[in-house]
């Protein structure tokens, strides 16, 4: 089955941010999609939770170099 996450993302500045944002979320196994608004400052994800979770994701947005936070 597939869950979704809502992160609040904290420092993104532009578009471009937000692009390498969504490819590193990507690049995790189990991501179905990853949308980032530069613009609300959320990551929004559907995921597998069979083989990644809210807090791996959570790690990956902030090793790019940003605050993330899980929402809901
Ligand atoms: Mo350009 Mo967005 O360095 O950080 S990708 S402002």
């Amino acid at each position: 089955h597939l869950n979704t996450a809502l992160f609040s993302v904290i420092g993104m500045t532009c578009s471009a941010c937000a692009g390498s944002v969504e490819k590193a979320i990507k690049r995790l196994p189990g991501i179905e999609n990853a949308a980032v608004d530069v613009l609300n400052n959320r990551a929004q994800v559907l995921f597998h939770p069979n083989f990644v979770n809210e807090e791996t994701i959570r790690e990956t947005i902030e090793d790019v170099g940003f605050e993330a936070t899980l929402i809901e």
